[in-house]
């Protein structure tokens, strides 16, 4: 199994969340292939967004569900300053996950984290798990607290 799913799982332990990661042999890289593949509605996925702060340089995790679009402004203000989208480069360096892989824990190093309220509206929802084709699902509440994340009116 990949170190980056090991590291999904191994956070999710230290978290208290019991989840099983699932390979489901096709891409799982945007949120609509992963809703497919899991059977959900794209709502109930968790799309893991890394943002990059202009000033500070610094990443910070907007979970946001799959059919919303992040509200940028909205962002900015909660990170207190100006965000650009980070480099895929830089984000597999600071994360240790590529894009489309990126999960809401086990980041290898401690990242800001701000999530969308609505996805408190399910029962589960699913979010990457380090690979392309590797997902898990959670009980939305324990899932955003594993992360650290901020509940925010983040939607566009
Ligand atoms: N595995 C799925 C959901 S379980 C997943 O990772 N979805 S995602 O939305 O979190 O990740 C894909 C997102 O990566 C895209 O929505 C997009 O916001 C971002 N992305 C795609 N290409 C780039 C890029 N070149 N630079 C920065 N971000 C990118």
């Amino acid at each position: 199994m990949s170190k980056s799913i090991r590291r999904v799982e191994q956070a999710a332990k230290a978290a208290g969340l019991t989840i099983e990661v699932r390979r489901m042999g096709e891409s799982t890289r945007t949120a609509e292939e992963a809703a497919q593949q899991c059977g959900c509605d794209v709502a109930q996925i968790v799309k893991s967004l890394i943002f990059q702060g202009k000033e500070s340089g610094r990443l910070v995790l907007f979970l946001v569900a799959g059919n919303n679009r992040l509200d940028t402004t909205r962002a900015a203000a909660l990170a207190g300053e100006a965000l650009e989208r980070a480099d895929p480069r830089l984000i597999r360096e600071r994360t240790g996950f590529a894009i489309g892989g990126v999960a809401p824990i086990g980041h290898l190093e401690p990242i800001t984290a701000f999530a969308d309220e609505t996805l408190l509206g399910f029962k589960v929802v699913w979010a990457a798990a380090g690979a392309h084709d590797a997902v898990f699902s959670a009980e939305p509440r324990a899932l955003l607290d594993a992360a650290g994340a901020q509940v925010a009116a983040l939607a566009a």
